[in-house]
C-alpha cells in the first residue's frame, strides 16, 4: 500500500486521513495501521491528566518546546471529554499550542468523545499508533481526569503525568480515585500561588498512606515525611515499587519543565529495569485484543442479528424471556452464523 508508505515518510495529510477513518471504522484504515505497527514501537507515550484549569494545556505547551530544543519529533493528543457542548475547550488548547503549528516536527490532533464504548481510548491508540510509525519520538496525550473513558486514555501511556494546582477547590479530593492509581508522577503547577506547598504535603501524606503497611513495619524509618523528589525516585529505580515523585511547576513562566521531564525519564528507567515497562505492555496489547474483539462481536450481532435482539427486548417486557437467557441465546446464533460467512 502506497498509503503506508506516504505515512511512513512523514506525510501529514495522509495521516490526517487516516486518523479520520479509523475514527469513523472504515474497514480499509485498519488494513493501513495493520501495516504500520510493525514500524512503531520507538514512541514514548506520556499522559498529561487532571483537573480542568489545572494547566495542562500549558505545561504540554512547555514540554513540546522542551522537546524541540532537544531535537526531538513531538505528537500531543488533546483529548476533549465533552466537545458536543464545549467546542471552547480544545479552541483554547489549539490556542495555547499555536506557536508550534507551523513546526513540522509537531503533530496536533484534538480527539473527540463519540460515545461509542470505550472509542476514545482506541481512537487514542490508533493515533498514537501512526504518530509512532511517523517517527514521532515524543507523544503528549492531555485528558481531563474524570471519567472512565479518560483514565482508559491514561492506560494506554507508558507514563502517565498526573497534574493539580491550587485553588481549583479542594485540589487533593478533586483527584479522582482511579486517576490518583494511574500517577506515575504528580506534578503540583501553579507552584507562584499560594497554596502550592500545601498540595504538595497533602499528596505526600496520601501517598504515604498508600505505601503504609497494614501489619508491622507502619512506623519504619522511610515513613519518615519528606518530598518525594526525582533524586529519590531515582535512587529507588532498583527497587520493586516505584514512589511517585511530586515536582512543582509554574508552567506560565517555564519553571520546573527540566525536572518535571527528568521525573518522567526517571520513570521511563525504571519501568525498563524493573520489568513494569514489559507487564504494561502486555497489559495493553491483550486489552486491545479484547476491545477489539468486543467491538467486531457486538458490531456483528447488530448488524446480522439486529432484529433478533428487538424480538428480545419485547421478551423481556412481556417476562417470557430474561436478559441473561437472552444474551445467551444470541452468543449461540452469533457463534452458529460465524462458520458459514464467507
Ligand atoms: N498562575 C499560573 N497560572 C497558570 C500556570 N499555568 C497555567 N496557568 C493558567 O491557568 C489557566 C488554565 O490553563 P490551561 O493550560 O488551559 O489548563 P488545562 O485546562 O489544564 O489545560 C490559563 O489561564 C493559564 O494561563 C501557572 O503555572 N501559574
Ligand atoms: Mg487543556
Amino acid at each position: 500500500l502506497d498509503r503506508v508508505s506516504a505515512i511512513l515518510a512523514g506525510d501529514v495529510r495522509a495521516a490526517a486521513r487516516l486518523m479520520r477513518e479509523a475514527d469513523d471504522r472504515v474497514p480499509e484504515a485498519f488494513l493501513v495501521l495493520s501495516a504500520l505497527h510493525p514500524h512503531t514501537g520507538r514512541a514514548r507515550i506520556v499522559g498529561i491528566t487532571g483537573n480542568p484549569g489545572a494547566g495542562k494545556s500549558t505545561l504540554v505547551d512547555r514540554l513540546v518546546s522542551f522537546h524541540r530544543r532537544a531535537g526531538k519529533r513531538v505528537g500531543v493528543v488533546a483529548v476533549d471529554p465533552s466537545s458536543p457542548f464545549t467546542g471552547g475547550a480544545i479552541l483554547g488548547d489549539r490556542i495555547r499550542m499555536q506557536r508550534h503549528a507551523t513546526d513540522d516536527g509537531v503533530f496536533i490532533r484534538s480527539l473527540a468523545t463519540r460515545g461509542h464504548l470505550g472509542g476514545l481510548s482506541r481512537s487514542c491508540v490508533d493515533v498514537t499508533r501512526v504518530l509512532d510509525a511517523m517517527g514521532f519520538e515524543e507523544i503528549l496525550v492531555e485528558t481531563v481526569g474524570v471519567g472512565q473513558d479518560e483514565i482508559e486514555v491514561t492506560r494506554a501511556a507508558h507514563t502517565t503525568v498526573v497534574v493539580t494546582a491550587p485553588g481549583l477547590g479542594d485540589e487533593i479530593q478533586a483527584i479522582k480515585a482511579g486517576i490518583l492509581e494511574a500517577a506515575d508522577v504528580f506534578c503540583v503547577n501553579k507552584a507562584d500561588k499560594d497554596g502550592a506547598d500545601a498540595a504538595v504535603r497533602d499528596l505526600e501524606m496520601m501517598l504515604a498512606l498508600a505505601n503504609e503497611p497494614v501489619f508491622g513495619g507502619a512506623h519504619s524509618a522511610h515513613h519518615a515525611p519528606g518530598a518525594l523528589d526525582v533524586a529519590k525516585a531515582v535512587d529507588s529505580v532498583d527497587a520493586s515499587t516505584w514512589r511517585p515523585p511530586i515536582q512543582k511547576t509554574v508552567a506560565s513562566k517555564d519553571q520546573g519543565t527540566a525536572e518535571l521531564v527528568a521525573a518522567i525519564d526517571a520513570h521511563g528507567r525504571w519501568l525498563a529495569e524493573s520489568g513494569e515497562g514489559e507487564r504494561r505492555a502486555r497489559r495493553r496489547a491483550r486489552e486491545e485484543i479484547l476491545a477489539r474483539l468486543r467491538e467486531s462481536l457486538v458490531s456483528r450481532a447488530i448488524g446480522e442479528h439486529g432484529a433478533e435482539i428487538d424480538r428480545s427486548v419485547d421478551a423481556i417486557l412481556a417476562r417470557a424471556t430474561d436478559p441473561y437467557r437472552a444474551a445467551d441465546a444470541l452468543v449461540a446464533t452469533v457463534l452458529a452464523g460465524a462458520g458459514t460467512l464467507p
